[in-house]
């Protein structure tokens, strides 16, 4: 666990007990603060006192004996209507932050002094590749013999790393939930993979969506930054943070582009993956060797690692050894099966149309397994999409007939896992994908995306031996 700076003595308030409150609450009690803690799940409330918590009901708190108020990333403090506790709080003055905050101001200290090579913190955000270029970053530095940890949005609060050693990179994955209310995001590098619509009843649509994520780069921020640049927000951002084209302080990515005439850039053509320095090529890496990263997306991904871990110095042919051996993220483009010429492919984490379209881009002949609980603002153009690229698609969920109507191609409404895996499996042949790519939340069915991409794999464990086989 790490500390917390300049909280002795101090009463804090964290409100929200799950992954990222608890392991906050534990930080700040053992840097010596007052801790009062509050969930309004009774279930997590008993967890907490299970780890030596008296919980304080929040609602009633008197805030002007509290410095700063902690909350989790799902708890909303502005829309699509702030939680009560922290209006009240906000409304007193009181300090609101959360734990990326928290752990930035507490980076430094003692040990550090004594650190040959101080250590560094890449913080990686977008709306889609978040976790598998994380992890893909932090697979290097661990291939480069670099001590390395990963935490942040990727399921691991930042307070569970164990304490930091000479040298060390530390990789965090940042929601927007996370960048837009931290108080301090001072990251070494700072990694933008994309952009598209997502969590906008959170942020009051794109605009704070992208306001959200902006801050991780904001003035007196990174270092450096890789920013993929395909869409017009991340082309902005790079375009404010660089003083001109050929500042090197920007490395441009890019899967839609030829950059040879950045400052810095990594981009992905064909399949090769280019470094560009000062308009001189640097290195090249054959990135359809990389079974662990399927598909042009995955591509963008691979730009973005290398870009970063380029930026703290990492030699190229090391990068290029590692992501030989990277095995990719589960559930997530992960092929999971192979029988008499079909393939089936578990990315049951595409729950937005952009992870969605992007999988139906990097398959070919596909049988599309669709549907759960709708994102607010539509399927934008996937329906194109997938009329272009879709043999049929198998609709799951409860509002399967819904979501196949909107779809408006050929359909088959399935509604549950079982049903759509048999019927894709049995209409399927040599040369097709069963693609499990649903474009939407899981929670109409599921606890999360994983239960659901379980569900499927044991689906088409079942086809499989019907047929007289075993995976
Ligand atoms: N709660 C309240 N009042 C409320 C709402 C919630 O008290 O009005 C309580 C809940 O009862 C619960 C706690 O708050 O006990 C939940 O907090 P949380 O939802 O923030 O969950 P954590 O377990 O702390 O997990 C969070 C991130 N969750 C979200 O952003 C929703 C995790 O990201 C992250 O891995 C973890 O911190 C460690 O940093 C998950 C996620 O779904 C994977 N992220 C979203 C995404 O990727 O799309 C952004
Ligand atoms: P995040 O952590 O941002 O949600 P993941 O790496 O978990 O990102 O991938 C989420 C979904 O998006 C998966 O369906 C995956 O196949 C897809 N995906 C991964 N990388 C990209 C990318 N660069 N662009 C679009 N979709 C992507």
């Amino acid at each position: 666990m790490l500390n917390v700076q300049g909280v002795q003595g101090r009463t804090i308030a964290v409100l929200g007990l799950g992954r990222s409150g608890l392991s906050a609450a534990r930080a700040l009690r053992d840097s010596g603060a007052e801790v009062w803690v509050w969930d309004d799940n009774p279930k997590a409330r008993d967890v907490a006192q299970g780890q030596g918590f008296d919980p304080v009901d929040l609602s009633r708190a008197d805030w002007r004996h509290v410095d700063s108020l902690i909350v989790s990333p799902g708890i909303p403090h502005l829309y699509p209507t702030p939680n009560p506790i922290i209006w009240s709080a906000m409304q007193a003055g009181v300090a609101i932050d959360n734990d990326i905050g928290l752990f930035f101001r507490s980076l430094g200290g003692q040990d550090w002094a004594n650190f040959d090579t101080i250590p560094r913190v890449i913080a990686v955000t977008g709306s889609n590749g978040k976790s598998t270029t994380s992890t893909l970053i932090h697979h290097i530095f661990d291939h480069a013999g670099r001590p390395t940890q990963l935490a942040g949005n990727i399921g691991r609060g930042v307070f569970d790393l164990d304490p930091l050693q000479d040298g060390e990179v530390v990789v965090l994955e940042l929601s927007s939930y996370q960048t837009e209310l931290a108080r301090a995001l001072t990251p070494d590098v700072a990694v933008l993979t994309n952009l598209s619509p997502d969590h906008l009843d959170r942020h009051a649509g794109l605009g704070g969506y992208f306001a959200a994520k902006r801050r991780l780069f904001a003035e007196g921020g990174p270092d450096r930054a890789v920013i993929g640049i395909d869409e017009i927000e991340g082309q902005f951002v790079a375009n404010q943070m660089a003083q001109g084209a050929t500042d090197d302080r920007v490395i441009q990515v890019s899967i839609a582009r030829k950059l040879d005439h950045a400052g810095w850039s990594v981009f992905a053509r064909k399949g090769f993956l280019s470094e560009y320095r000062k308009g001189r090529q640097v290195a090249s890496i054959d990135l359809r060797a990389m079974t662990g990263l399927p598909g042009a997306h995955n591509h963008q991904n691979a730009c973005a690692a290398y870009a970063a871990a380029r930026a703290v110095g990492i030699a190229p042919r090391v990068i290029e050894q590692a992501m030989a051996s990277f095995q990719g993220l589960a559930h997530r483009s992960q092929t999971i099966a192979q029988y008499a010429g079909i393939t089936f492919v578990n990315d049951s984490k595409a729950t937005n149309v952009d992870s969605a379209a992007k999988a139906l881009s990097a398959f070919d002949n596909i049988r599309w397994i669709c549907g759960g609980l709708a994102k607010e603002g539509g399927l934008g153009p996937l329906p194109q999409i997938a009329a272009q690229r879709v043999k049929r698609a198998y609709v799951i969920g409860r509002e399967a007939a819904k979501f196949a109507m909107d779809l408006g191609i050929d359909c088959e409404v399935c509604t549950t896992m079982q049903v759509a895996v048999v019927k894709a499996a049995s209409d399927a042949g040599a040369g097709d994908t069963v693609l499990l790519a649903p474009a939407a939340a899981s929670f109409d069915q599921y606890d999360s995306f994983e239960q659901r991409g379980d569900d499927y794999i044991h689906q088409v464990k079942q086809w499989i031996s019907a047929q007289g086989n075993t995976l």
